[in-house]
């Protein structure tokens, strides 16, 4: 066995742990990166099933850098996974990253020394490597969720995740194929089989109210010319509620008004539609229906077969409009007029079992050659939880959890001294645009940690106190918004078991990084520092926070 000693382990080579590395290196720590993939990108190494690609449009999904996209040009407005993958090998050749990263490796636990003040932290090589600070960047999708399907292993072609798909490929060409699944990764991987499957059978529970993504080419003259504006664009991300050059909108518009700035959010393609609309939409049901009535009215004349219609953009929403995310695609209700395409509807003809050939549902026998499960991740969470993280009492991070998140700022757990985290539960995460999450909450940690290191603070940790005071906050706002009337991943609603509750902070990006900065301010309010409470608990603990009301009026910031 190994035993290396760092100042910080940063775990995660996607957007967020790359920018640790890069940071914290840069203030002087000893940093080491550990990556299970064997490659850089995070969800964009698992990730690479055919039509897998960004839906985040070009340039809010890259790093804020100068020194990176000064240089950097896309090829198309909302790139695919392959062109992602080449973006971070630029990014290493920038910021020489590699020399502190090692692949292929899983942390699998983690404790703290109380003698030593130090995390130990176990990889699935065999290796312990200790750490003063502990750091992981594991994004909402690290953990993949297949449900319990009779029969799952029983078949006897391919069979994958989404999340895990063979990085040598897997053609569609010829295949029979199925898609069980209608999330994100399920719209892109069924337009893709359409294009070539001799057979594609998609399997939905819910339908996905998808927008039109509105891809194009992008050649540099207009990438230079973009250029120009891109400190201003970058810069305004900080302020708006998902992390991206739009945000929502005030006010309480004429029903004409409302139908003019649908078109034109409509026409503008990317998630305009939905966070770059009127903040009543999330917040208001019968607003709500406006948009979905909207969504619905262009949808449906895409779908011939009236009945195939009704199952995909259903008269009653399945959920309000915008509560569960939103996939953009790419002619995706125009597959269904195809005859090598067919919809299975699981609410009346579900699942029975997987078979060795194929898939049985009540009334079908079907066979495939392929089967692909897009059923997404046991998000935000689980990615934390499933290392065997332990408290300082032994009691495992998934047992702390296992009656809902507990977290201050999204980004500390009390019992956890040393522990930071980022894009965590009850940070803006699932809402916020990752690389944005990743530069401007990353920048407060690398903040965080120097101020700590500059301090001679040896053991950081959050209090019970302010873990009640924040996840109140959570709660509370999301009790003002519709997102927990679907039953989505954002709600922890999509795995069997979970606790229900609002797993990303909903009150924009904007009002979660004023309470970050305000914490700072206070010395670091909500904190115990050196087994000495900030000199700000007397205020309560983190109860001088202000209640964002991002989701009921329109936020200063915007
Ligand atoms: O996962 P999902 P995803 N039987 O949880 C269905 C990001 N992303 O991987 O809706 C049958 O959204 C489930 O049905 P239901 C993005 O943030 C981004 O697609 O629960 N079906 C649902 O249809 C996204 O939101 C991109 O009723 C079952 C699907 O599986 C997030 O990742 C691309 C089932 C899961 O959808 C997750 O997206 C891809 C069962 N037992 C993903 N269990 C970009 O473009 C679940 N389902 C950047």
């Amino acid at each position: 066995m190994k035993q290396s000693d760092y100042d910080v382990i940063v775990v995660g080579a996607g957007f967020a742990g790359l920018y640790q590395l890069y940071r914290l290196r840069q203030r002087g720590f000893r940093v080491k990166l550990y990556e299970a993939g064997a490659e850089l990108g995070g969800i964009w190494y698992w990730n690479c099933y055919p039509g897998a690609r960004v839906d985040t449009h070009v340039p809010m999904y890259e790093y804020g850098l100068e020194e990176i996209w000064s240089e950097w040009n896309w090829s198309e407005r909302f790139p695919g996974w392959a062109e992602l993958r080449r973006y971070f090998n630029f990014v290493d050749e920038k910021l020489d990253l590699r020399r502190d990263i090692q692949f292929s490796t899983r942390i699998t636990g983690a404790s703290f020394d109380e003698a030593g003040e130090r995390w130990q932290i176990r990889t699935d090589q065999g290796e312990t490597v200790s750490a003063k600070f502990f750091v992981p960047c594991l994004g909402f999708g690290t953990k993949t969720f297949i449900p319990e399907i009779n029969g799952l292993g029983s078949f006897e072609g391919p069979c994958h995740h989404t999340a895990q798909w063979p990085q040598e490929g897997l053609s569609f060409a010829g295949k029979r194929v199925a898609v069980i699944g209608t999330g994100a990764s399920g719209v892109q991987v069924a337009q893709e089989a359409a294009k070539d499957a001799a057979q594609l059978a998609i399997f939905q529970r819910t339908p996905c109210l998808a927008l039109p993504m509105r891809q194009y080419k992008l050649d540099h003259e207009t990438q230079a010319e973009w250029k120009r504006d891109y400190r201003e664009r970058y810069a305004r991300r900080r302020s708006t509620f998902g992390g991206f050059d739009f945000s929502l909108l005030p006010g309480s518009p004429t029903r004409e008004e409302r139908e003019a700035k649908y078109q034109e959010l409509w026409d503008e393609g990317a998630f305009n539609f939905w966070i770059g609309t009127y903040m009543d939409v999330l917040t208001d049901e019968t607003v709500n229906r406006t948009a979905y009535d909207f969504w619905r009215n262009r949808t449906l004349p895409r779908i011939k077969d009236p009945a195939v219609a009704e199952l995909l953009a259903p008269k009653q929403p399945p959920y309000p409009f915008g509560t569960k995310r939103p996939s953009l695609e790419q002619g995706f209700f125009e597959i269904f007029n195809q005859d090598n395409v067919n919809l299975i509807d699981l609410n009346t003809d579900p699942i029975d079992a997987i078979t060795p050939r194929g898939i049985r549902t009540r009334d079908q026998d079907m066979e495939f050659d392929i089967i692909v499960l897009a059923t997404g991740f046991d998000a935000v969470s689980g990615g934390l939880t499933s290392i065997d993280m332990r408290d300082v009492n032994g009691r495992s991070l998934a047992e702390r959890w296992a009656e809902g998140t507990r977290t201050y700022l999204g980004m500390a757990t009390s019992g956890f001294p040393n522990l930071i985290y980022v894009y965590g539960p009850q940070s803006p995460s699932g809402f916020c645009n990752g690389p944005t999450c990743a530069e401007f909450q990353g920048d407060w940690v690398v903040q965080f940690l120097t101020d700590m290191r500059d301090r001679g603070v040896s053991r950081f940790e959050t209090t019970e106190q302010a873990e009640t005071v924040w996840g109140g906050i959570v709660q509370e706002l999301a009790g003002r918004s519709l997102f927990p009337k679907a039953n989505s991943w954002y709600m922890g609603a999509n795995i069997p078991g979970k606790p229900r509750e609002m797993l990303n902070y909903p009150g924009g990006l904007g009002f979660y990084l004023q309470q970050c900065d305000a914490v700072r301010d206070h010395d670091y309010e909500g904190f115990v520092l050196n087994g000495t409470p900030s000199a700000s608990n007397d205020r309560g603990g983190g109860t001088g926070f202000i209640v964002s009301d991002m989701m009921v009026a329109p936020a200063a910031a915007q």
